[in-house]
């Protein structure tokens, strides 16, 4: 029991100094400082608070514009609204040639961009 206890601790550090966050192409890359193409732990920290930052700049974006009453939070009605508003802005987006339906073609061009071509989230 204890020697298959060790065992797993074992594989555990190797996989650990593996690194365990080899990078997929382009994620993250840009915060492989070292270029080894993957996250040390300091790289994958920076890249964590980064995150954190552009979800919280996002939030307080959500909130100055929907908190219709100002109360700090998003109560549901709120949150309708904010989700309604970014439904119609995924559709324009995809509605590439504006004739207000999503062709086949168009959701397709969607869906590439989506898994990473050019453009994506900003
Ligand atoms: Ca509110
Ligand atoms: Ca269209």
């Amino acid at each position: 029991m204890l020697k298959n206890w060790k065992m797993l601790c074992a594989c555990a550090v190797v996989l650990g100094s593996l690194g365990g966050a080899a990078l997929a192409e382009g994620r993250g890359k840009r915060f492989d400082e070292n270029g080894d193409g993957r996250l040390d732990d300091a790289e994958l920290a920076k890249m964590r608070a980064a995150r954190a930052a552009r979800r919280a700049k996002r939030e307080a974006a959500a909130l100055a514009k929907y908190d219709a009453n100002r109360n700090g939070v998003l109560d549901p009605a709120e949150r309708k609204a904010m989700r309604a508003d970014r439904r119609e802005e995924r559709f324009k987006r995809l509605d590439t040639d504006g004739d207000g339906k999503l062709s086949k073609e168009e959701l397709a061009a969607g869906a590439k961009r989506r898994r990473g071509g050019s453009g994506g989230r900003p």
